[in-house]
């Protein structure tokens, strides 16, 4: 076993905080002593114990001269809980392995720079895409305070999200739909436009057990959103907030008696602006969105510059029509090469269906 492998444990461990610890990041710790792992831990609940104090706490033998194993920079600062390079300088820990510094600026160096100022030696960078990758909502959450959006849709080898009578049970199948439920748990907040509301009256919920539901926005600039849709009725299973430009407090009425949240936003050609509306979401710890909006909120969140991610769906089904509703609509691009290019592009495949993902630069 070497650097790399302990490194590996270390993020299967992380991944334990799943849905549990956001905004902040997930971590895994291994702690290893003449080739035998003597602890291991992971932080498993927001504001609860790093994962380098739940290693230590599971320790079985003295970790003196071991080396621990950690996907994340450790902390140095005083948050919720203590700073665990203190716990980690007290152990007798000889070395420490970390996976990628912490962007967190009370973080970044300065706790590898604790570290190695009371002798201890460290290695930077074993597997550093990956954990990086691992708290991808993190990273960017941390650096520009807002939630990170990944616009998914599904649609069909002919690029339509529904066929031309508006039905769109099912595109994709089984595996994919599976797919998005764990996405639906792992992404903070889920946001629809009133029009999937009205058209499918949507709970956009997360179906599968022992998971969290995701904090539910719907884009509704009017306050068009039926006050007895499934989102209003079950506020008291899952968060919703209705974004909105309707000043007037007595229509937001019928809505709050049910629980729902409303966020009073700027107009931007007559719709929400969604800039200040990310703005508003990232100040409430809103740490990432699953944007699964019709052509029409899609093509405003491209246009506006919101979206970071985007996950396609393509099932190998054709629909045609020429009036099917596509993913993206708006007014479009006039040419090719004003189009939005994915980077870091991954293509994986479920079941029949392809997923193709990638990040989006920033405007
Ligand atoms: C975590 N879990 O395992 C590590 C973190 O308020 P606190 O004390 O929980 O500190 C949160 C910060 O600590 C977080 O933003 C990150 O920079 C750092 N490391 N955080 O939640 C962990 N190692
Ligand atoms: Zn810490």
């Amino acid at each position: 076993m070497n650097d790399t492998d302990y490194m590996s444990i270390a993020l299967k461990l992380a991944e334990k905080g799943c849905g549990k610890v956001s905004p902040n990041p997930m971590v895994g710790a291994v702690i290893v002593k003449e080739g035998r792992i003597i602890g291991q831990g992971s932080h498993l609940c927001f504001g609860g114990p790093h994962a380098e104090r739940n290693a230590l706490a599971s320790l079985t033998e003295s970790p003196r001269g071991a080396t621990l194993y950690v996907t994340l920079e450790p902390c140095c600062h005083h948050g919720k809980t203590p700073p665990c390079t203190d716990a980690i300088v007290e152990s007798g820990i000889r070395r420490v392995v970390i996976g990628t510094r912490d962007p967190n600026p009370m973080v970044s160096g300065k706790g590898t720079g604790v570290l190695i100022t009371n002798g201890i030696e460290v290695t930077e960078g074993i597997l550093e895409e990956e954990c990086r990758e691992l708290n991808h909502v993190f990273f960017h959450y941390i650096k520009t305070g807002r939630p990170l959006v990944v616009m998914k849709y599904a649609m069909t080898l002919d690029g339509k999200t529904a066929t031309r009578a508006g039905h769109s049970r099912w595109i994709t199948g089984e595996r994919s739909r599976q797919r998005v439920h764990e996405d639906r748990s792992r992404y903070f907040a889920v946001m629809c436009g009133v029009g999937t509301i009205l058209a499918d009256d949507s709970l956009l919920t997360c179906r599968l057990p022992a998971t969290r539901n995701p904090v539910r926005i719907i884009c509704d600039s009017r306050l068009r959103t039926p006050p007895d849709s499934r989102v209003v009725t079950t506020c008291s299973q899952a968060r919703t907030i209705l974004a909105t430009c309707c000043p007037d407090r007595k229509a937001w009425l019928p809505y709050e008696e049910k629980g729902c949240e409303i966020l009073l936003l700027p107009p931007r050609e007559g719709r929400v602006d969604l800039n200040a509306l990310t703005e508003h979401l990232g100040q409430m710890g809103i740490d990432s969105v699953l944007l699964e909006g019709g052509g029409a909120l899609n093509w405003s969140a491209l246009d506006q510059g919101i979206v970071n991610r985007v996950q396609a769906y393509i099932s190998p089904r054709l629909f045609g029509g020429a009036t099917a509703k596509t993913p993206v609509g708006g007014s479009g691009v006039e040419f090719p090469y004003q189009g939005y290019s994915l980077g870091k592009t991954k293509i994986t495949a479920l079941g029949q269906d392809i997923l193709i993902e990638g990040e989006l630069a920033p405007c």
